[in-house]
């Protein structure tokens, strides 16, 4: 395959309501899809970054930067390209994962496209549709929040991931447990919380919770074997699982007992799945985070849930939990599940209107 070029889009597009956590306020998901040429035929991919850097350290002006400067740019020696020899023509370049994850993301789509192959095939799917959960922000009231999580639970979820922070923890939790009794449920502190806040983590272990996801610093992993010695409640690691040798010291450390693998966060699908082959290997349950992907992103992460090791519900809701208006065909929930896409790639194909209406800057970047 040769790369002909590859096409930056910004994108904006208004969620349905904002989205707080630990680390700031979401209310436009403000990102970058990737259209990647190939003699052929295309491919699509999206950044996992958002407009400023508090997830982790990229950020969407900042992954076009390196996209268009560096990494695109880095692909034009390559003879032969395909999806396997992305990440090695990178592997120079440091960190920037997120942009990393989209780039390979476009070339393994145009990849299988070209060759017919859906991408849940390729990666080694089992199931044709997913097992689904929601992520509910950070309420300013505790009423609010069981209004929301009330909604969801109507919608089918099939389990409830709150958001919480140091200050709003224990009583929201006992809120949604007293209330909606015997549902599965989870947390995410989004390392939000420090070693000397271990007694108070502690007390999480009251609700049955199924887990307690990255409560410290994404660097402290041995403050998470720390933790998971007191408390009885698994921890999941999110930002501290960089890649498949950091999931391999994690689980060395005993630092969790359950990992959520996003795509984006560790470069890109081919990772990913090597993550969840050690996990599987480990006896490790692992289930598909998200990061407020359009359709684009959420086909995609829909195609590696259905893997084997995909055991626990992921964040990989229906398109309206974000979006009123998408740039593909939304994807729904049916009972708890959503179904995996089927066609060649990512299987899916941005609407030409929706994405000129939502799209506020392009970037055509030629590779010679
Ligand atoms: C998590 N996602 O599991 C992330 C965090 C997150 C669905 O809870 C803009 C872009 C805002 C990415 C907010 C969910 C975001 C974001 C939160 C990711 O930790
Ligand atoms: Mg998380």
């Amino acid at each position: 395959m040769k790369l002909e070029g590859v096409e930056i889009l910004k994108v904006s597009i208004p969620l349905v309501g904002a989205f707080r956590t630990s680390f700031g306020t979401e209310a436009v998901r403000e990102t970058l899809l990737l259209r990647a040429v190939t003699d052929e035929g295309e491919g699509w991919g999206e950044c996992g970054a958002s407009e400023a850097p508090l997830y982790s350290g990229e950020y969407t002006h900042g992954a076009a930067d390196v996209l268009s400067r560096h990494l695109i740019p880095g692909l034009s020696g390559v003879t032969d390209l395909d999806a396997h020899s992305v990440a090695p023509a990178l592997s120079a370049f440091k960190e920037n994962r997120l942009a990393k994850a989209a780039l390979e993301t476009a070339i393994l789509d145009a990849d299988l496209r070209a060759r017919g192959i859906p991408l849940s095939y390729a990666l080694g799917a089992v199931r044709q549709s997913v097992a689904c959960g929601v992520s509910v922000g950070i309420a300013d009231s505790i009423p609010e929040l069981l209004d929301t999580v009330e909604g969801y639970l109507a919608d089918g979820y099939l389990r409830i991931k709150l958001k919480i922070e140091p200050g709003w923890d224990i009583e929201p939790v006992r809120a949604v447990r007293e209330r909606f009794g015997d549902i599965m449920l989870q947390v995410d502190a989004n390392a939000s919380y420090e070693r000397s806040d271990i007694d108070d983590l502690l007390e999480l272990d009251a609700f049955a919770l199924s887990l307690v996801e990255q409560p410290l610093p994404a660097d402290d992993l041995l403050g998470h074997a720390m933790l998971g010695r007191r408390l009885s409640t698994p921890i999941c690691l999110d930002e501290s699982i960089l890649s498949a040798r950091a999931a391999a010291t994690a689980i060395d450390l005993d630092a969790c007992r359950i990992v959520n693998i996003k795509p984006g966060r560790v470069g890109g699908y081919l990772e990913a799945r090597r993550i969840h082959d050690l996990c599987v290997a480990h006896g490790i349950p692992v289930w598909c985070g998200g990061m407020l992907e359009t359709g684009v992103g959420r086909a995609a992460n829909l195609a590696l849930a259905a893997l084997p090791g995909f055991t626990l519900p992921g964040d990989t809701s229906a398109s309206e939990r974000y979006f009123a208006e998408d740039i593909t065909p939304p994807f729904r929930l049916v009972d708890g599940h959503i179904a995996v896409p089927t066609g060649p790639g990512i299987g899916v194909t941005p609407d030409p209107d929706l994405l000129a209406r939502f799209t506020v800057s392009r970037e055509w970047v030629p590779v010679a």
